[in-house]
């Protein structure tokens, strides 16, 4: 008795990940689920990159473009990417493989707001999708498809793709089972309605996913874990810069900007915004709620404590134990969690109704405070823009957070001139480094960059930004946001030339 899958026609198209692959004909466009390692296909992928890898020792092509929610594991980029199998990814990655065959100019990246992406492809212009590759952890009597740890844009490829491949992953917790909203009622324009959230642990859809069984031409069986990262624990410089947060936060409580329960965090994932979220866990506010894109390790302890009263988001990202402690104890969180769609929980219209309190990590921030999140030395793609625009232009605080340096102090995370802009100077309401907090709220550019000068940079940086901003006030062109056009990226190709933003000494 397989009792996953529980619909009986469904039951028979069980087969190999070998047999599900070679369904899937090259060139073509497929959508795969997985978000931020959480819940993408794993036994697929791996047989499409054998069937890719023999195709190119007989001298055949066979590339497919790749669309998924956003990150997902090395079974699914990294396989692909090292089988040189994908022309087009979209719409954000995290894979090392991949990110140096996109940097190394031998794929394709389109990187994408992830509240987008299901929009776009209802409208068209990305082209078809001929097959969706989606991870369940059930289904159901009736054939409804019961999510697993992500929902991602899972609804728009069952909706849109011409044929459905399942992987039905039973180390997935059955308990998953009633945790997910799946709302039906976006529609393009001049259709679109409200979408009627008005509190982060509103449900307004359905608990699974819809899907017609005869589009699904094949269904795998998996028991194997997502890519859940080791856990390591914040080091100085995120501790540092959660205090600086945990004290900006107390004082808008003081001054009633903010309430005492704050408004719904999002958070992004990584050390530093763990050492927030565990700022929070030993900080002064309760009854917190979050409307972020992922439950990480921080939130969960959130949860346990009774700090967080709910979470909604679009997929767990968790340490390996934290994954197993969730797994254990499905059945107490189910009721406290909520997973959605990418496209509802980044959608730009909640976000700003909610009034998110938005903090999210950058590559490098001017001392205008336009921020930089994804290119590193204004072309070397790291990661992608991911969901920090839906959220940062919309918060109600926007809060950016860096350590002040990279690479041992060889580079300036503040700087002349961003090398690439990603969130401009008016969506970026805060920035916080391990030196400081810059309320920069209300500012003009002159009073912005004094303020992230003195408070944000890093002392070896700090004299030669004062230098820059004090020699512009002299030879710009107008005196609103000072900047000599020839210097302005000066220091990012002292960088490149000599392996330090520093000037040398000699
Ligand atoms: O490199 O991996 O080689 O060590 O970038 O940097 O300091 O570990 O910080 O993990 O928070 O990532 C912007 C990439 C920051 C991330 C970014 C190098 C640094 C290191 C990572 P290594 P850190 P983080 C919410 C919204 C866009 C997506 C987003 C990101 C690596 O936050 O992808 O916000 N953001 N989504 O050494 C050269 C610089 C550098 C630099 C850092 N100035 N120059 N290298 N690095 N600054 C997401 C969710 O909710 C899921």
């Amino acid at each position: 008795q397989n009792t996953r899958i529980r619909h009986a026609v469904l039951r028979t198209k069980v087969t190999s990940a070998e047999h599900a692959a070679s369904l899937i004909a090259p060139g073509s466009t497929i959508g795969m689920s997985g978000f931020t390692g959480s819940g993408y296909p794993k036994a697929v992928p791996i047989a499409l990159a054998a069937r890719m890898r023999a195709a190119h020792q007989s001298g055949t092509p066979f590339q497919v473009s790749i669309w998924t929610g956003a990150s997902t594991g090395p079974e699914l980029d990294g396989a692909l990417a090292a089988a040189d199998g994908i022309s087009l990814r979209l719409p954000y990655n995290s894979d090392p493989v991949a990110r140096d065959r996109i940097n190394r100019g031998e794929m394709d990246y389109a990187d994408l707001h992830l509240s987008q992406v299901a929009p776009m492809a209802w409208q068209g212009f990305l082209g078809p999708l001929d097959t969706a590759v989606v991870e369940v952890s059930g289904i159901r009597s009736d054939g409804a498809l019961v999510p697993s740890s992500s929902v991602g844009n899972n609804k728009t490829w069952l909706d849109r793709a011409r044929q459905v491949i399942l992987e039905v992953n039973r180390w997935q917790s059955p308990a998953l089972d009633g945790m997910h909203d799946i709302y039906y009622g976006t529609a393009l324009p001049p259709h679109r309605v409200p979408i009627p959230i008005l509190r982060p642990e509103d449900r307004v859809g359905e608990p699974a996913l819809r899907c017609d069984p005869d589009k699904i031409v094949a269904i795998v069986e998996t028991d194997a874990p997502d890519r859940n990262l080791p856990f390591a624990a914040p080091d100085a410089v995120a501790q540092g810069i959660a205090g600086h947060l945990m004290d900006f936060l107390s004082h808008e409580v003081a001054r009633g900007r903010l309430p005492a329960s704050l408004l719904p965090i999002q958070s992004g994932v990584g050390n530093v915004a763990n050492a927030v979220l565990s700022g929070l866990l030993h900080g002064p506010f309760e009854g917190l709620t979050a409307y972020t894109e992922v439950i990480q390790d921080g939130m969960l302890d959130l949860l346990e404590a009774g700090k967080l009263r709910v979470a909604s988001a679009t997929a767990f990202s968790l340490s390996t134990g934290a994954a197993s402690r969730l797994n254990a104890d499905m059945a107490r969180f189910r009721d406290r969690m909520i997973l959605r769609p990418q496209e509802i929980s980044n959608h730009p219209e909640v976000v700003r109704r909610l009034g998110c309190i938005a903090m999210n990590g950058l590559i490098e921030a001017d001392i205008y405070g336009n921020v930089n999140s994804t290119l590193v030395m204004g072309s070397r793609m790291q990661n992608g823009i991911g969901g920090s625009g839906d959220f940062a232009r919309n918060a109600f605080v926007s809060i950016f957070m860096t350590p002040s340096t990279a690479k041992d102090g060889t580079i300036s995370a503040i700087v002349p001139q961003v090398s690439h802009v990603d969130h401009i100077a008016q969506d970026v309401h805060v920035l916080v480094t391990e030196q400081g907090l810059a309320d920069l709220r209300g500012l003009s550019p002159r009073r912005r960059s004094e303020l992230i000068i003195a408070r944000c940079a890093h002392p070896d940086y700090r004299p030669l930004l004062m230098e820059y901003a004090e020699r512009a006030r002299h030879r710009s062109l107008g005196l609103h946001a000072p900047m000599i056009p020839g210097e302005g990226l000066s220091w990012h190709q002292r960088f490149l030339d000599h392996g330090s933003m520093l000037p040398s000494s000699d």
